[in-house]
């Protein structure tokens, strides 16, 4: 957490962990020890209350009814786009853009601002830690363009060289796109510095948002950024909701992605012109109960102290970490100093994904595979990894959960 947050409240983990009503329930008949929250996280009360509220006394469709219920229903779709604007301090709601997810918002700008914008020969570069979601859209943005994409190292703890970054990076960049955090090692990468190396040299950056904005502070107009994306189901909030975030500027300068209902300004068989950012890149009937609810996440995140959350979060990963190495034949994958609370690792002997299966009888949720990062884990030696990811709800406990059972699992295993 880089940023001093208001502090409405102080935390206090068991009270959090009363919000979530699935954390009550048993696995196995074993208490549930969800440790996968960077796959997805849990909803609180308030999320799933109003959803049900929604779809119980407020839906209709938006932006096009003339009845109370259609209005209040956009009414209420749009004080979502400003709960986004203000999490992430953007300096106005014409720059927020809900999607479906970071996944259509990172190839909504391939397809828009590097179709429109790259020529063949121009350079995307990327980080050797992305997720799928933030390299296969700019293969296909090289396949249609004749773009070239670069890979920035990164070092054997996880962390990004800047030096290394930067040599990565020339003239013909038009465009970075790095995670804000890893998925996979947890890293926090430099990302200020980052936005510095990429405007020395004429080029846009995007940041893969989705890791970072569960666990940093996100001021976008302080990362300086050009694109920041996320998704609703990682940070407390229902699927099927994400956002982009870029500049009105580059909004506007950008084509449409998609055609459809209230992305228009006026169409004719002859011609259609475009309704301005946000609608523009919002066709179609929106993900509507969806952006509410993420306004309800946000709504409670804000009501907690986010600062005591980040302390909260880093004791556990600092926990896992010590407790992990005690365990015989277990490495650590993901060690860069200052990361956040998501930690992979390797033990000998065993495949992560029967590690896995096992922990699951003690009631331990974990991810095990190459967490849609089969580039890094080539790089990393290793097929697959299980990973261990920590939200606000989690516990102490849990984590010595998480040791019981993989010590458990050594016995079953080796
Ligand atoms: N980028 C990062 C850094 C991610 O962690 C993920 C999802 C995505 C993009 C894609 O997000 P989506 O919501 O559009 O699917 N990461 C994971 C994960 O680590 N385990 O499951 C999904």
């Amino acid at each position: 957490m880089n940023k001093q947050m208001t502090a409405p409240l102080a935390f206090d983990v068991q009270k959090v962990r009363a919000d979530f009503p699935i954390l009550a329930r048993e696995v196995h008949g074993k208490p549930l020890v969800y440790l996968d929250s960077a796959a997805s996280a849990q909803k609180p009360r308030q999320v799933i209350d109003t959803l049900t509220r929604v779809y119980s006394h407020e839906y209709a469709n938006v932006h096009r009814g003339a009845y109370y219920l259609s209005e209040t229903a956009t009414a209420a779709y749009e004080a979502a786009r400003e709960k986004v604007r203000g999490f992430i301090n953007a300096s106005s709601i014409k720059e927020v853009v809900f999607t479906k997810g970071a996944t259509e918002a990172i190839n909504l700008v391939a397809a828009t601002w590097g179709r429109a914008f790259l020529k063949p020969g121009d350079e995307v570069v990327i980080t050797a830690v992305e997720h799928h979601s933030n390299i296969v859209p700019w293969q296909l943005l090289r396949d249609a363009t004749g773009c070239v994409l670069k890979i920035a190292p990164v070092n054997p703890d996880g962390s990004i060289d800047l030096v290394s970054f930067e040599q990565a990076i020339g003239p013909k960049t038009k465009l970075v796109a790095v995670a804000h955090v890893s998925n996979v090692l947890g890293t926090v990468l430099p990302v200020r510095e980052v936005a510095d190396i990429a405007h020395a040299h004429g080029a846009k950056l995007l940041l893969d948002g989705c890791q970072g904005i569960v666990h940093e502070h996100v001021d976008v107009q302080d990362l300086g950024c050009d694109f920041y994306v996320f998704s609703g189901h990682k940070l407390y909030g229902p699927t099927g909701i994400g956002v982009l975030w870029a500049s009105l500027a580059l909004l506007e300068a950008m084509p449409p992605y998609q055609g459809g209902g209230d992305m228009i300004d006026t169409v004719t068989f002859a011609c259609t012109t475009w309704a301005p950012p946000p609608a523009k890149f919002e066709a179609g009937t929106p993900p509507i109960a969806q952006a509410i609810g993420l306004g309800a996440a946000i709504d409670y995140l804000n009501s907690l102290d986010r600062v005591a959350v980040a302390k909260h979060e880093n004791a556990l990963l600092r926990h896992a970490m010590s407790r992990l190495a005690q365990v015989p034949g277990v490495r650590l994958i993901g060690t860069a100093p200052g990361k956040a609370a998501v930690q992979s690792f390797v033990m000998e002997g065993a495949h992560p994904h029967d590690l896995a299966t096992i922990l699951d009888r003690s009631g331990v949720c974990v991810r095990a595979g190459h967490h849609c990062a089969q580039p890094l884990m080539e790089i990393l030696g290793v097929t697959a990894t299980t990973r261990a990811s920590f939200a606000l709800y989690n516990t102490m406990d849990e984590v010595d959960a998480l040791i019981t059972a993989l010590h458990r699992a050594q016995e079953v295993l080796l």
